[in-house]
């Protein structure tokens, strides 16, 4: 039982607790971001998956709003150590894209790719089952530009950095390819439960 908890009188819909060697960042949302933040319209914005699918898919923002969005309520946690309690985003899971493309039988993994050029792996198996979304607000607004807005990729039973900001697009692999930060020794899958925060842990 987390003791400092108890006292932030936040409602909680899980009590999920923190993951181990996270803290508590209470109200704080930090901004952490390798890039400037982009200039990105709404208008300018547009979502694809490609790879190895059936049939490659790009979205605009109209088309994407037209998927029956969901909510997430719940945690993130961040590897520099920080996690946030009680966060809402309402946006389209991402089983809902992937129905459209039909992914081959061969697809394993991942490239989540942003339109600033940032990249992030995953396993396929995590972008579905209503675990991750195409996220467009927080609390009920749009997605500021710094936190990812228009639109960011959204996996929070992951690290944060598996959240690419100003999501672009899903590239579908029959194998796991690095992304940014992990080709620079972060972890494949980042799971904070088993603290899997650089590769080998
Ligand atoms: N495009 C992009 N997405 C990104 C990052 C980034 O630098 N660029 N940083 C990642 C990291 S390390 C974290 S912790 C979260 C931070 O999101 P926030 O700035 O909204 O808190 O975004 C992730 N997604
Ligand atoms: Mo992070």
């Amino acid at each position: 039982m987390n003791v400092t908890r108890g006292f932030t009188g936040r409602p909680r819909v899980a009590d999920a607790g923190l993951p181990p060697g996270q803290y508590d960042a209470g109200e704080d949302w930090p901004v952490l971001s390798a890039e400037v933040t982009p200039d990105l319209s709404p208008a300018d914005w547009t979502f694809r998956i490609d790879g190895l699918v059936a049939a490659e898919r790009t979205w605009d923002w109209d088309e994407a709003h037209a998927l029956p969005e969901s909510a997430y309520e719940g945690d993130i946690h961040c590897v520099t150590g920080w996690s946030k309690f009680g966060v809402r985003f309402s946006g389209v899971p991402l089983d809902a894209f992937l129905d459209v493309v039909r992914p081959d039988a061969a697809a394993t993994h991942a490239v989540a790719y942003s339109h600033t050029g940032y990249t992030t792996n995953l396993p396929l198996a995590d972008l579905t089952g209503g675990r991750a979304w195409i996220a467009f607000a927080h609390d009920g607004k749009p997605l500021a530009p710094e936190h990812g807005g228009p639109a960011r990729l959204l996996v929070p039973h992951l690290y944060f950095w598996k959240s690419a900001k100003w999501i672009a697009g899903l590239r579908l692999l029959d194998h796991d390819e690095p992304g940014f930060w992990e080709r620079n020794g972060y972890h494949g899958r980042g799971n904070p439960w088993e603290e899997q925060r650089y590769s080998g842990d």
